[in-house]
């Protein structure tokens, strides 16, 4: 690979759960971590995405480090990815001011996670965090020039809308930002949850139907028993009229790297019943040792918070580069003594 520059990948994850989901490991997590090896990465816990909607402050605390735990036990490298936390990095809301001024209302009021997450309070009372939620995401990734961005399917738009920015801004200042890719998984790139199988898996519906890394595997066996299935018995996948057992082929099929066809053939004249028995048990081998490994780290905090702490300090050097050629851009004035 001498002489030819790595793609630059950046993702983020909300730590708004003590523990992540099936949805977020099979959506972007996995991605996350194959990513490392091709491209040098940027992964960031979003905390400051995490105060658009109600919060908990010691809750806040607690769930970031636990992020940083789980994505370590995942598999995140730091010696390999620089891994991070939001706040620690001023640029990323330095940058997203800028682009607010560029993105117009109307854009930003065509964000359907906006419409989905401000249903509770209605727009009228959701904070105005919310609502520019998607140009902060935008800034986490221009920030860092990023060419790919790992996500699940629910992020398909706020790309589009970053990629929309980028090429405003470098229309009207100069070529300063590659237009970001999505990276979406084939097949597993919305998992939905085990009760409304209709509705992607997500931690903030009700806990029954959603299956959380570190959740004991007799909760999640039990999850798993009580899935919403179909009508009918035959374990075949069928998005329109068995959504609920497709979901859980899709699942099993993920985790266990066994095409869904196969599956199907193994569990011809089979019932439901032993398609769950069986899940229940590749989940749990998947998830016993990222739990084990996940509470070690937790064991001792300070080593977790030195490596958030340089993370972002490599972080800051790109995204210092970014904030001082745009502000240059656009015309703010540097402070007197500021290098050039
Ligand atoms: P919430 O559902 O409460 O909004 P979340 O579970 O989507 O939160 P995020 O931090 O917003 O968590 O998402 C982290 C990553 O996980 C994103 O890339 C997102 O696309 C992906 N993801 C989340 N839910 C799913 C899902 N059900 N299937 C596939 N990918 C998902
Ligand atoms: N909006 C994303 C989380 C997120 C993100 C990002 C993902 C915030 N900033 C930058 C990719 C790149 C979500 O709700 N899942």
């Amino acid at each position: 690979m001498a002489g030819v520059a790595l793609p630059r990948v950046l993702s983020g994850i909300q730590p708004t759960a003590g523990s992540f989901h099936l949805g977020n490991y099979l959506g972007a997590l996995r991605q996350w971590v194959a990513l490392q090896e091709t491209a040098q990465a940027f992964y960031c816990i979003v905390d400051q995405h995490a105060i658009t909607l109600d919060w908990d402050p010691a809750e806040l605390r607690h769930d970031t480090l636990a992020s940083a735990a789980q994505l370590l036990a995942l598999g995140v490298d730091p010696a390999r990815s620089t891994l991070f936390v939001q706040s620690h990095v001023p640029e990323h809301v330095q940058l997203s001011w800028v682009l607010e001024c560029i993105a117009r209302f109307g854009e930003a009021s065509r964000m359907t996670q906006f419409k989905d997450k401000s249903q509770r309070e209605g727009a009228a009372g959701s904070s105005v965090g919310l609502f520019t939620y998607p140009v902060l995401m935008a800034a986490d990734i221009l920030v860092y020039r990023a060419d790919q961005v790992p996500v699940g399917d629910d992020q398909r738009q706020h790309l589009e809308l970053t990629r929309d920015l980028a090429t405003r801004f470098n229309g009207r200042f100069g070529d300063t930002f590659p237009l970001p890719e999505a990276l979406i998984p084939e097949g597993a790139a919305r998992i939905m949850d085990l009760q409304s199988p209709d509705r992607k898996m997500s931690k903030s519906l009700p806990p029954a139907g959603c299956v959380f890394l570190l959740d004991d595997p007799k909760v999640t066996a039990k999850k798993i028993r009580s899935a919403v299935t179909d009508t009918g018995r035959e374990v075949v996948a069928d998005p329109v009229h068995k959504p609920g057992v497709t979901n859980l082929l899709t699942i099993h099929g993920a985790l266990s790297g066994t095409p869904v066809a196969e599956l199907e053939e193994r569990f011809a004249g089979r019932g439901y019943g032993d398609l769950k028995k069986e899940l229940a048990a590749v989940v749990a081998d998947f998830v016993t040792p990222i739990r084990q490994r996940t509470q070690e780290l937790l064991d001792d905090p300070a080593e977790l918070q030195r490596i958030l702490a340089d993370g972002a300090a490599r972080a800051r050097q790109v995204a210092g580069r970014t904030v001082a050629d745009v502000s240059d851009k656009v015309g703010f004035l540097p402070p007197a003594g500021a290098r050039a």
